[in-house]
């Protein structure tokens, strides 16, 4: 490259090249330029939304510096890259994050300060991408993070939603949907790349031609065309200059969308044709945990999976590197079966178009690829229609069917005459109308299957994907356990607890090294140390208390025990098991005598999440918690004993506020469903214990931080299924405990009794109770008991919640993505430096 640019261009370049500002006031020089050019405004006019704007500028220059560079190391050194192909990624706020990252937030905060702001105020003025549902999108963020941090050449891959997850309003109790239309202002944070566009096709037909050697072909054609447009997001990596790329896409219409009409004068029709185009991208679909069949999103998942796939072959191809060394080049992830199109678009893209044999192709598209299970709820697991596919993309439905005929012929070779596996594993689900098992596909297609985390992995083994096992050997599938970020999830969200860890350790070197931490557990037994660590969860507590009396004018006492249960509200979940236990207490409360209740211990039971709009049973839950919380907190018998909130449009910013603030923390689903987890590691790593059941990551958690240290209670995975079974054939009596909270709510007391029928119908009165809240009441109600126990010695309490923290290096996403590059990606990290 250095060779075809002259000297004189060269040097003159660096003469120019863009300087990265190093004090407050090279900060603020560029502060100025950018309210007066890039806003166009004046020192008159620029107001808190101004200056957020201006100084994320400022910052994103510098991103852009270094993204640069990175990208041109990348080219020159062509290693081998991991594209992350993920539909959600749940980024939050991005320029406190890009601050600590290039370690610009001191003189930051210093410059803006020069001109009358406060940097608190700014960061506030942006808003969240919030690109994702839960768990899922926001491991995604974590990764690229890391992948960043670690300086490994990795890219993710998604979509650019104009409409991310909608904001929850409460009202009168119940959740109502807003939308969340996300990119009002201009997005300092994305970079268009209007000039690569790339062409998608939907529907049209396959023809079948012979070539000139007598080779039959078939190929795509005559669908329409949606340009795909690429917006980068620049991820800064913590502690280096390493700055990695997101790329999402955004549908428009194709340029030569039909002018015929257009010139006819039909231009209604013809733009009706351009909104269609754009609706592709438009929004995300709100549901967690559970599939819909729609074919807007099928269409969503084809178009991403079709950009992405044609930029990584055009960089491929820009090497000149022959197609066997495909995969030696390039790894992708499919996060959950999302994207799993993917596999067939790349087996089309190297058959069809670049005329590889089908073997060969095979061969590159499986070594490519891995893939990442979820979950294994049945509501969740993708089973497109074969109809539905066939009709927007006929050519994948034969590769489809190909893809199958292929395996299956392997399979009866090896297990002759066992017809059931046949159609037990087949792709396609011979049932009506016919369905196409995208998680089996996704198995056939990759040549590693990863759970995500130990339980999780050994569940998929011997539940949904057991035949599987049996055909391929059995390190086809493997356990990567999730992980978080440290920088955004201790550092970011928590700086006191942060600082103070630094003070003990000697440096901030543990943010690269989260198992440095275990140099803290000498202070575990260190009564000055234990003032220092409670008093930094007294203010933590105090900014929570805050935002709960600036949101829904309830006071909390910063001395009661703070409860939380935050996450996406589901019944696998168990959010209801724990409102019951709260009414439940609040029982006690009520029959205690004044002098009894001096005993109790103080609490404030916390609540957020956002529901499915269409989950009917979800919804419930939280219109009972809030009315509770109205019951409750208006009791002035009560009084601070007990109060319960509500949190209304759990996210990102909301949680880096709610997670440091934590005494004690719900991670309670059925054992079994929860696959992972990733709250849980979020909440120890703050110095909060857990309550939880023995299931996803809780069991990992609770080996590297000891048992004493976690508040286990319920039944094992391993007994779920006779449980079940028990319900449906034996008679169970409810819980009397239980019985009485559903007493206590069928007389009224929350308000009218039939809104919450459906929800204790499906718990007692025959109702299957598939959750087991029942079975696993009296045990959880037990836990609750010694959590009070135990936090009425606070030296006790925290000495567990320091020797809790000292043990979570394990955690750090860093560890889940080295495992992932050594084990699935086989990628090494891109030095700095020559
Ligand atoms: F159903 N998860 C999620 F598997 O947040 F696709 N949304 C989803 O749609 C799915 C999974 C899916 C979560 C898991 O529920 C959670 O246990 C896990 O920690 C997280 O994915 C990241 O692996």
């Amino acid at each position: 490259i250095d060779a075809v640019i002259p000297l004189e261009h060269r040097n003159l370049w660096k003469k120019y090249a863009i300087g990265e500002f190093q004090t407050k006031e090279e900060f603020q020089g560029e502060f100025v330029r950018h309210v007066e050019t890039t806003l166009a405004r004046s020192l008159y006019n620029c107001d808190e939304l101004a200056a957020y704007q201006a100084a994320s500028q400022a910052i994103r220059d510098r991103l852009i510096v270094a993204w640069n560079k990175t990208q041109q190391k990348h080219t020159l050194r062509d290693p081998k890259r991991i594209y992350y192909l993920s539909l959600e990624f749940l980024m939050g706020r991005a320029m406190d994050n890009a601050m600590l990252n290039l370690n610009v937030k001191q003189l930051t905060g210093d410059g803006v300060s020069g001109f009358g702001f406060r940097l608190e105020d700014l960061i506030e003025k942006e808003p969240d991408a919030a690109l994702g549902n839960g768990g899922l999108g926001r491991l995604a963020a974590c990764f690229i993070d890391s992948l960043s941090t670690l300086n490994y050449p990795g890219w993710g891959y998604g979509l650019r939603y104009q409409y991310g997850i909608f904001k929850q309003k409460i009202i009168d109790g119940y959740q109502v949907e807003q939308p969340d239309y996300w990119l009002t202002f201009d997005n300092a944070w994305e970079i268009p790349r209007t000039e690569i566009a790339i062409d998608v096709m939907f529907y049209g037909y396959t023809r079948k031609f012979t070539d000139d050697e007598g080779k039959v072909h078939r190929i795509w054609e005559g669908g329409d065309l949606v340009q795909a447009v690429p917006y980068d997001f620049p991820v800064p990596g913590y502690g280096t200059e390493n700055v990695n790329n997101l790329r999402l896409w955004s549908s428009k219409p194709n340029r030569e969308f039909d002018f015929a009409k257009f010139n006819e004068g039909a231009y209604d029709q013809s733009v009706a044709e351009q909104q269609q185009a754009e609706t592709i991208s438009a929004v995300l679909y709100p549901n967690d945990n559970f599939y819909l069949g729609k074919e807007l999103r099928l269409k969503q998942q084809y178009f991403w999976v079709a950009a992405s796939l044609s930029d990584i072959v055009r960089r491929f191809k820009k090497s000149r590197r022959p197609w066997i060394e495909f995969s030696d080049q390039i790894a992708i992830q499919l996060n959950d079966t999302h994207p799993t199109l993917a596999v067939v678009e790349l087996q089309r893209i190297l058959v069809d178009r670049e005329g590889l044999d089908w073997d060969e192709a095979w061969e590159i598209v499986t070594s490519t690829f891995g893939y990442t299970n979820h979950t294994v709820l049945p509501e969740a697991l993708e089973k497109w229609q074969v109809d539905l596919i066939g009709n927007l993309l006929p050519r994948h439905l034969e590769i489809i069917y190909d893809i199958n005929l292929y395996f299956l012929q392997d399979v009866e070779k090896r297990f002759p005459g066992d017809h059931d596996l046949l159609s037990r594993v087949s792709i396609i689900e011979e049932s009506n109308p016919r369905q196409v098992r995208m998680a089996y596909l996704a198995i056939i297609g990759s040549h590693k299957v990863n759970g995500v985390a130990e339980l999780h992995s050994e569940l998929i083994k011997t539940t949904i994907f057991k035949d599987f096992v049996k055909i391929y050997n059995e390190d086809k599938f493997t356990n990567v356990t999730n992980g978080i970020t440290p920088r955004r999830w201790l550092h970011q969200a928590n700086p006191k607890l942060s600082k103070l860890i630094a003070e003990k350790l000697g440096g901030y070197d543990f943010l690269n090294n989260l198992g440095l931490l275990k140099g803290l557990e000498k202070y575990a037994n260190d009564k000055t140390f234990h003032k220092e660590w409670l008093e930094i969860k007294r203010a933590n507590k105090a900014r929570l208390a805050a935002l709960i009396k600036s949101q829904s004018g309830v006071e909390v006492d910063t001395n009661a025990l703070f409860d939380i249960q935050v996450k996406r509200i589901h019944e696998y979940k168990r959010q209801q098991m724990n409102i019951f236990s709260v009414i439940y207490r609040y029982l006690q409360l009520k029959a205690a005598s004044p002098e009894e209740r001096k005993k109790f211990q103080k609490r404030v039971s916390i609540f957020g999440g956002k529901s499915a709009p269409g989950y009917y049973m979800a919804k419930t839950i939280i219109k009972l918690i809030n009315a509770v919380g109205a019951v409750v907190n208006n009791d002035a018998e009560i009084g601070d004993l007990l109060k319960v909130v509500f949190i209304e449009d759990y996210n990102v910013s909301k949680a880096e506020i709610i997670t440091p603030a934590s005494d004690i923390s719900h991670h309670i689903s059925t054992a079994g469903t929860e696959a992972s987890g990733t709250s849980n590691m979020k909440f120890v790593l703050n110095g909060g214990l857990i309550i939880g059941t023995v299931d996803g990551a809780n069991i990992e958690i609770t080996r590297e931080i000891g048992e004493n240290n976690i508040f286990l209670f319920g039944h094992l995975a391993e007994d779920v299924e006779d449980l079940r079974h028990s319900h449906r054939f034996g008679h169970t009596e409810l819980n009397p405990d239980l019985q009485k909270v559903f007493d206590v709510i069928e007389s009224g007391l929350f308000g009218d009794a039939n809104i919450y029928s459906n929800l204790l119908n499906s718990i007692g009165n025959h109702g299957s109770d598939y959750y087991l809240v029942s079975d696993d009441f009296a045990s959880f109600l037990n836990a609750q008991q010694q959590v009070d126990k135990a936090y009425a010695d606070q030296d006790a309490w925290a000495q567990k919640s320091i020797t809790a923290v000292a043990n979570m290096g394990f955690f750090s996403s860093d560890r889940a993505i080295n495992e992932y590059a050594e084990n699935i990606w086989q990628i090494e990290p891109v030095p700095l430096d020559n």
